[in-house]
Formats: C-alpha cells, sequence, structure tokens
C-alpha cells in the first residue's frame, strides 16, 4: 500500500486532493503536509496524520520521509500567477528551491513525485490553439518561468537518478471547496460565488479571452490516474497537456444565466491579469495524456456549472 505525503495539503487543490487520496489509499496512509499558519482544520485534520512540510526545508521534508515510510510525494507547494508577480523572489523560492529539496528527498528515498506544471508554462510564441504537448515555452510571467523549470528539473532527475517524477500541464481549475489563492483563472470560481450570493459579477478578464479550464473532480482525477499509470506507457512524464473546456468569460456567464436568469456581469478588467491570460493557449490538445495513460474529462462547462451552482447554494447558503 502507498504511503503519501501531500505538500501543500490545505490549498485549492492539496486539501481535496488529500481527501481523494485518503478515500483511495487508507486515511493513515496520507500525511497531510502543512505550514504554520494553514493548519488542517475539520475532515482535514481528523481523517488522518499531519506534520508541518515546508518545501524550503529540506531537511524537515526528509524526517517525515522516513517517520512515515513515504514512497509517493504530490508537491502543490507554489504561489499561483498574480501573487508571484508581486514576490517573484519567494515564488522562485518556493517553486523551484523546493522542488530542489523534494527531488532530493525523492531521490535519497526512492520515492515518486508529482509538481503540477501549468498552461502558464507557456507564452505568446507559443502556438494558441490547439497547444501542442512539444512546442515553444517562452513564457513571460515568473509563474511561468517557474514552471517550465519545474518540468525540466524533473525530467532531469528521472533521467539522471531515475527518480520517478510525473506532472501534467494544469488548466484553470475550478471548485466550491477551498477557494483559488491570486491566480489568472481565479475570476471563473469567482464568478459563480457571485451568482449564488446574488450579486452583479465584475469580470477582470475581458470578453472573448479563452483559456481552458478544468473542474477539480477531474484535475484530482488527473494526477492520481497519471501516477498509477504504467510506466512503460509513457512517453512524456514533465508535464502532461490536459484540458476539459476552454471558454471566455462570456459564455461561462450565458452557462450560469441559464440556471440563474437575474445574473448580472460587466467587465473591470484587471491589466496585469488580462496581459497574462492573453499570453497563456486558448485550448491545449491534450492527445498525448489520452494515448499514454488514458486521460478523458469527466465535466464540461454545462455539467460543471450545474454541480457548482449546486454544491455552492448548499455550502453559501445552507
Ligand atoms: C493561476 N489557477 O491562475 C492558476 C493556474 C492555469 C492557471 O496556474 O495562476
Amino acid at each position: 500500500m502507498k504511503n503519501i505525503l501531500v505538500i501543500g495539503s490545505t490549498g485549492q487543490i492539496g486539501s481535496e486532493l488529500t481527501t481523494a487520496l485518503r478515500a483511495c489509499y487508507g486515511g493513515d496512509h496520507v500525511v497531510a503536509g502543512y505550514i504554520p499558519g494553514a493548519e488542517p482544520k475539520g475532515e482535514l485534520a481528523e481523517s488522518g496524520p499531519s506534520a508541518i512540510a515546508d518545501v524550503t526545508n529540506g531537511e524537515q521534508l526528509a524526517s517525515i520521509v522516513r517517520e512515515h515510510q513515504i514512497d509517493t510525494i504530490y508537491n502543490l507547494a507554489a504561489l499561483l500567477s498574480v501573487v508571484a508577480e508581486q514576490k517573484p523572489r519567494l515564488a522562485w523560492k518556493i517553486g523551484i528551491d523546493g522542488l530542489w529539496n523534494v527531488l532530493e528527498v525523492a531521490r535519497e528515498n526512492k520515492c515518486a513525485v508529482f509538481t503540477p506544471s501549468s498552461i502558464g508554462s507557456f507564452g505568446p510564441s507559443t502556438p494558441h490553439e490547439l497547444t501542442p504537448q512539444d512546442t515553444i515555452q517562452r513564457p513571460k510571467t515568473i509563474y511561468g518561468v517557474s514552471k517550465v523549470a519545474t518540468e525540466l528539473l524533473s525530467d532531469y532527475y528521472y533521467t539522471k537518478y531515475g527518480v520517478d517524477t510525473r506532472s501534467v500541464r494544469f488548466p484553470g481549475l475550478i471548485s466550491y471547496v477551498t477557494p483559488p489563492g491570486g491566480g489568472t483563472t481565479d475570476y471563473a470560481v469567482d464568478i459563480f460565488y457571485a451568482a449564488v450570493r446574488g450579486e452583479k459579477f465584475h469580470c477582470p478578464i475581458a470578453k472573448g479571452t479563452r483559456m481552458d479550464m478544468m473542474y477539480m473532480p477531474d484535475g484530482l482525477r488527473a494526477a492520481m490516474d497519471l501516477m498509477e499509470a504504467n510506466p512503460d506507457k509513457l512517453i512524456h512524464r514533465n508535464g502532461f497537456n490536459v484540458t476539459a473546456m476552454s471558454f471566455p468569460p462570456e459564455k461561462i456567464y450565458a452557462e450560469i444565466r441559464k440556471r440563474v436568469p437575474e445574473f448580472e456581469m460587466d467587465y473591470q478588467v484587471d491589466p496585469l491579469k488580462q496581459s497574462i491570460a492573453e499570453s497563456w493557449p486558448d485550448s491545449l490538445d491534450d492527445t498525448a495524456a489520452r494515448e499514454e495513460w488514458g486521460w478523458h474529462p469527466n465535466f464540461g462547462l454545462a455539467s460543471m456549472t450545474r454541480d457548482m451552482l449546486e454544491k455552492l447554494s448548499q455550502k453559501l447558503l445552507g
């Protein structure tokens, strides 16, 4: 049975991934790593072990891995694209200095490692339509630069040391459990909160700006399925293009209005978010993930919208 450490277990992905991993492998087999001030609460705290796991402290990670006989590490520690632009040195420290610690601990203790990349690893010179698996990656954000470095360093540890590193390039992830923290795609979550609360939504991304998105249940399954995939079938490792849908703001607004007809939205474009969004793909080609480990999404825009409105109404309105 696997013993798993989730670094960043109380973040937007981590909180749900830890729960999903515990449901799959057993609560005692999944350690919720966190940093002081972001302690696990409620079910996350009660359903299995937790430990302070600061990705910038290699010794601390090593002692957790030894104590819990960890064989798989999900490393979700990162600053998202907008926050990273305001704190580029910290973004690199967490994203890359931290990754180095994780990979060294994995090398010494024979752990597999999942460190997500992102559509943010592409830039303005990347083909925007059906962005290929293997293509130009010259991002203009520190988030993107750190994600390209994440992919290359993770590949290096696989090629040079045989560390079993794997990852996907996540699109914008949409969920109702833990709000996002400082990303360019956060609008696609915030719009649902506004709709359920009966508030007008001021969209920070301009009309017509398409980005790839995915409902969180599909994102969790992508990570877990890839880590369980037959390694003999993997031609790529870090990071597979995966996507479920691609839409501009007006499309998700129209889908929500089918169920909340009185919902209103206007545009108050945020220049930084807009410039980042325009540098990212309009749509991804995820053929490699489909062919090498059977990736496929279960949720599209209509089914995600229905589920998000239902679950968020229960969460916010009781
Ligand atoms: C962000 N939600 O907006 C993250 C993600 C692809 C987007 O990387 O920064």
